[in-house]
């Protein structure tokens, strides 16, 4: 008998996914949080910022699969089980961070939001457009989604750098890690692109100290700009709105917030033109893709295969 896989979607609708489980596994028994009907028999689960007590009897549980490429909502989870925690690394996924990125980068360096307001006020004004190679944009992490999203950028023509943990090699993309090459990097940076993980090192980098090390001489002609769809977690939005006001910045994109959904009341919201806000939608998780990759993790996993894209819970990503 196949292992039983347990579903809990925390605050997602759980639909799709089991539509995707049963369509992938019919074979499997699957039960969904909170109805753990047989605790002994699941050896799968699939979470997604789990309520508190979902692994608590599990006596026999083998792995546990996020479902999505972020794992804060699990690393420090109080009674996570030991067992190996995995991560999803999905083409699709990427692909949809890379156009999200993209269209904020494209969008503050065209100036399509002053045109949108000019659009409106049915005025004809040209503004100053530097060329993609005079603008110097920097990724601080170079995961599997930072490598893409710059890689996508350098062949727009930008002038491309990352900034990880340790050196990242992508053609044609300048590369700066550690502590040691932080400041070098955001000094060469007019427009910063933030896809870091959550972790107790990253918590709060995004935050005036860092606004004020980036470049101001740029060929944007106007405050360096931010870009952040990693978590809220990494920026200090009181920051970001001081540093909108005072000019340290010019422009902002944001797609994930100290809290969401961001409070109707929040700052954030009211600071004008030149700040972009999504909810949470840069590289939204799709069942009918993420699924099958697990499933097919799952069945090379029971034929003896390691696992892949493990989560170091000693790095918390
Ligand atoms: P990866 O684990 O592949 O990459 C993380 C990168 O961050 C690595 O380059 C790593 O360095 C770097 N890093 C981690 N800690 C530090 C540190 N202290 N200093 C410098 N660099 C650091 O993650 P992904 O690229 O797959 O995803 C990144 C994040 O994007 C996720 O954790 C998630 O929070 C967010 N995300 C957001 C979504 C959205 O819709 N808004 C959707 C999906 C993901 P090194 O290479 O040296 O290990
Ligand atoms: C993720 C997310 O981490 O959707 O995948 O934020």
């Amino acid at each position: 008998m196949a292992g039983a896989i347990l579903l809990a979607t925390g605050p997602w609708p759980a639909a799709p996914w089991i539509e995707a489980i049963r369509a992938g596994a019919p074979q499997r028994a699957l039960q969904v949080w909170p109805d753990v009907t047989d605790p002994a028999a699941v050896s799968y689960a699939f979470v997604w910022k789990p309520p508190e007590g979902v692994f608590a009897r599990l006596p026999n549980l083998k792995a546990v699969f996020s479902l999505g490429a972020g794992v804060d909502h699990l690393v420090f989870q109080k009674n996570l089980p030991d067992v190996p925690v995995v991560r999803v690394v999905n083409p699709d996924l990427t692909q949809r961070m890379t156009e999200w990125v993209v269209l904020q980068v494209l969008l503050h360096h065209r100036r399509q939001r002053a045109y949108d307001v000019s659009q409106r006020e049915g005025h004809w004004r040209e503004l100053p457009q530097p060329a993609a190679a005079d603008v110097r944009v920097g990724v601080m992490g170079m995961g599997v989604l930072g490598r893409d999203a710059a890689e996508v950028l350098r062949r727009l023509g930008f002038r491309a750098a990352g900034w990880s943990r340790s050196p990242s090699q992508v053609a044609g993309v300048e590369s700066f890690h550690g502590a040691a090459g932080l400041d070098a990097f955001l000094k060469r940076t007019d427009i910063l692109v933030c896809l870091l993980p959550l972790t107790p090192e990253t918590r709060g980098i995004l935050s005036m100290p860092l606004f004020r090390k980036l470049a101001r001489d740029g060929a944007l002609g106007r405050g360096p700009i931010i870009i952040n769809a990693g978590r809220g977690g990494l920026q200090v939005e009181a920051d970001i709105v001081a540093a909108m006001e005072d000019g340290t910045l010019g422009g902002a994109s944001l797609d994930v917030f100290e809290r969401e959904p961001l409070d109707p009341a929040s700052p954030l919201w009211r600071l004008g033109n030149s700040v972009v806000i999504t909810p949470h939608v840069a590289a939204t998780s799709e069942p009918r893709t993420i699924v099958p990759l697990i499933l097919d993790q799952i069945r090379d996993f029971e034929a003896g295969k390691p696992l892949e894209n493990l989560v170091d819970l000693t790095r918390a990503y």
